[in-house]
C-alpha cells in the first residue's frame, strides 16, 4: 500500500524551510534532519518537496542507472542560470550532454592528464612559494583556492586570474560568487519576495553578463590566433574549439561550469585534508616519511607525472577526508518509471530524490561504530575490497559522476606533497572545525603555521 513519507512535519507557508535555517547552513541543516528523520524522508520547501535518503541500502538502490537518472535538482536549476546546457547541469535527455561528454572524456582520462602536469606543477610551486615568505597565519581555504584556480584557468583556457600576484579576488570570481550566492539564497527565500528585490535581481543578471563577456572574450581571442600559435595551446578549449561539435555558447557554458565544479571542490578537499593531518600527528607523520621515502630528502624536487601513483597513503588521506566532508555534498536523482522504494513509499518520474552523500559516509552497517573517526586505514587495499560497492560516492554516479575527479586528485597530490615536503604544519589557533556552506563545503576560518623541515643529517 502506499505510504506517506516520514519528515518533520512542515509549518503553514514555510514548510520545513525553518528546520534547514538557522543553524551554520543548508547542508548541515541537513545533516540534521536526516540524522532525526532518515533513512528516507520528505521535506517541503519553497515550491516543491523533495525527498531525502541517507543510508545504504536505500542509496545502493538509486545508484542502479537501469532505474534512476540523474536529477537537475532544484539548486543544479538555479546554476542553470549561469551554465545552461554545460556538462554539470543539462539534463539527461539534452543532445549537447552526450556530444560534450564524449569530446571531454578522453581529455580528463589519466592518460591524458600528463598534458596538463607541467601547469600543474608551476601553480604548486608558486603556493609553496607564497608560504615560504608568508609562514604566518596563512589562510589555508583563500590559498587553497588560489591553486585551484589558477589550475582550471591555465589547463582549462590558458588563462590566469594571477591569484599569487594580486592579494585581491578577481572581479571575474566575485562576479561568480555573487552570481551562485544568490542562486542559493533563492532556494529558501519565498519567491514574491525575489519577486520584488529589483536590486538583487539586476545585481544578479549583471553578474551573469559580466562572466559571459570575459568568457566569450577569451573563446574569440583563441579563434584569432592563428595555427601553431593556437595548437601550442593544448588545452580544454582548443579541444572544444577544433573539434567543431559544440557551439560557443555551449564552450562558454562548459568553461563556466568547470570554474565552479572545478575550483571550490577540489580547494574544500585540499583544506579539509590538511585540517585532518594537523590534528592526527601519526597521520601527517605516515604521509610525510612516505614522502620523503619517494622524493628523499632535497625539498627542491618536484614529483614526476609517473610518481604521482606512488603516494598510496596520501590518497587514503584524501579519501577519508572526502568520507568525512565531501565538498559536493548532495547529488539527485529521479526514477525512470513509478517505483517502489523500501517501506513502500512511492516516487514518480521528475520527482527529486537528493542523496546526503556525508550521512551515506557515516551509515555504521558499512563504516563501523566510529564513523566520526578520522582513519585513512579505511582505504587500505584491503578495507577496499571488502567495501561494498556505492558506499563511497563523493563524485557522484554513473555516466554522470564526476569528469574531473582524476584531475581533483592529481592536483589535490601534487600539491599536498610539495607543501608536506617542504613544511611542517603548525596548530597556532588551536583551530576548532567550523564548516562554511556555499554550493560546497569547507572550513571556515582555518588559519596555520608553517614551518620549514630539516632533515636530520
Ligand atoms: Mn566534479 C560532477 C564532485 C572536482 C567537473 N562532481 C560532479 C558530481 C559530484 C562532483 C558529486 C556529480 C553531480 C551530480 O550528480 O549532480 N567534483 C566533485 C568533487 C571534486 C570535483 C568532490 C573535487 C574534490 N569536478 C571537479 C573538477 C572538475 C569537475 C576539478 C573540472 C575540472 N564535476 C565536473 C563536471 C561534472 C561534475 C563537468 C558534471 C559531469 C556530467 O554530468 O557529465
Amino acid at each position: 500500500s502506499k505510504q506517506h513519507f516520514p519528515g518533520p512535519k512542515p509549518w503553514p507557508i514555510v514548510g520545513n524551510i525553518p528546520d534547514l535555517l538557522g543553524g551554520p547552513g543548508l547542508i548541515q541543516g541537513l545533516i540534521g534532519v536526516g540524522k532525526q528523520h532518515g533513512p528516507l524522508f520528505r521535506l517541503t520547501l519553497s515550491g516543491y518537496s523533495p525527498i531525502f535518503a541517507t543510508n545504504y541500502d536505500i542509496i545502493n538502490l538509486l545508484c542502479d542507472e537501469s532505474k534512476f537518472e540523474k536529477k537537475v535538482s532544484k539548486s543544479l536549476e538555479m546554476v542553470r542560470q549561469l551554465t545552461g546546457d554545460g556538462l554539470f547541469t543539462a539534463y539527461p535527455e539534452e543532445p549537447n550532454w552526450h556530444k560534450a561528454h564524449d569530446l571531454l572524456m578522453p581529455a580528463f582520462s589519466l592518460g591524458a592528464l600528463n598534458n596538463y602536469y607541467p601547469a600543474m606543477q608551476n601553480v604548486g610551486l608558486q603556493l609553496v612559494d607564497r608560504w615560504e615568505k608568508n609562514p604566518e597565519n596563512i589562510n589555508v581555504v583563500d590559498d587553497m583556492t588560489r591553486l585551484t584556480l589558477e589550475t582550471i584557468g591555465l589547463c582549462g583556457f590558458g588563462y590566469s586570474f594571477e591569484s599569487f600576484e594580486k592579494e585581491d579576488t578577481h572581479p571575474f570570481i566575485n562576479g561568480m560568487l555573487g552570481a551562485l550566492s544568490e542562486t542559493m539564497n533563492r532556494l529558501t527565500r519565498p519567491q514574491w519576495l525575489t519577486a520584488i528585490m529589483k536590486g538583487k535581481q539586476k545585481e544578479f543578471t549583471g553578474n551573469i553578463h559580466y562572466l559571459n563577456e570575459i568568457v566569450d572574450n577569451v573563446i574569440q581571442d583563441r579563434k584569432k590566433e592563428s595555427g601553431a600559435k593556437r595548437i601550442d595551446k593544448n588545452d580544454l578549449l582548443s579541444l572544444m574549439l577544433d573539434s567543431k561539435q559544440l557551439d560557443d555558447t555551449n564552450i562558454r557554458n562548459q568553461i563556466i561550469t568547470f570554474l565552479i565544479a572545478g575550483h571550490e571542490t577540489t580547494s574544500g578537499l585540499l583544506s579539509f585534508a590538511l585540517y585532518y593531518l594537523l590534528k592526527h600527528p601519526e597521520a601527517l607523520r605516515k604521509t610525510q616519511n612516505e614522502i620523503d621515502s619517494i622524493l628523499g630528502e632535497d625539498q627542491t624536487k618536484t614529483p614526476s607525472y609517473r610518481e604521482l601513483s606512488r603516494f598510496k597513503y596520501l590518497r587514503q588521506v584524501l579519501n577519508e577526508s572526502l568520507r568525512l566532508w565531501p565538498t559536493a555534498p548532495v547529488f539527485a536523482v529521479t526514477p525512470k518509471e513509478k517505483t517502489t522504494l523500501p517501506g513502500g513509499y512511492e516516487v514518480n518520474p521528475g520527482e527529486q530524490i537528493s542523496v546526503l552523500i556525508p550521512l551515506l559516509h557515516r551509515d555504521p552497517e558499512v563504516w563501523g561504530d566510529n564513523v566520526e573517526l578520522f582513519d585513512p586505514d579505511r582505504f587500505s587495499l584491503e578495507n577496499e575490497q571488502n567495501r561494498p560497492e556505492n558506499a563511497f560516492k563523493p563524485f557522484g554516479n554513473g555516466q554522470r559522476a564526476c569528469i574531473g575527479r582524476q584531475f581533483a586528485i592529481q592536483e589535490a597530490t601534487l600539491a599536498l606533497v610539495l607543501v608536506l615536503h617542504r613544511f611542517d604544519i603548525i596548530d597556532h589557533t588551536n583551530y576548532e572545525l567550523k564548516i562554511k556552506e556555499s554550493l560546497t563545503l569547507k572550513p571556515d576560518n582555518f588559519f596555520i603555521n608553517v614551518r620549514k623541515r630539516v632533515f636530520k643529517k
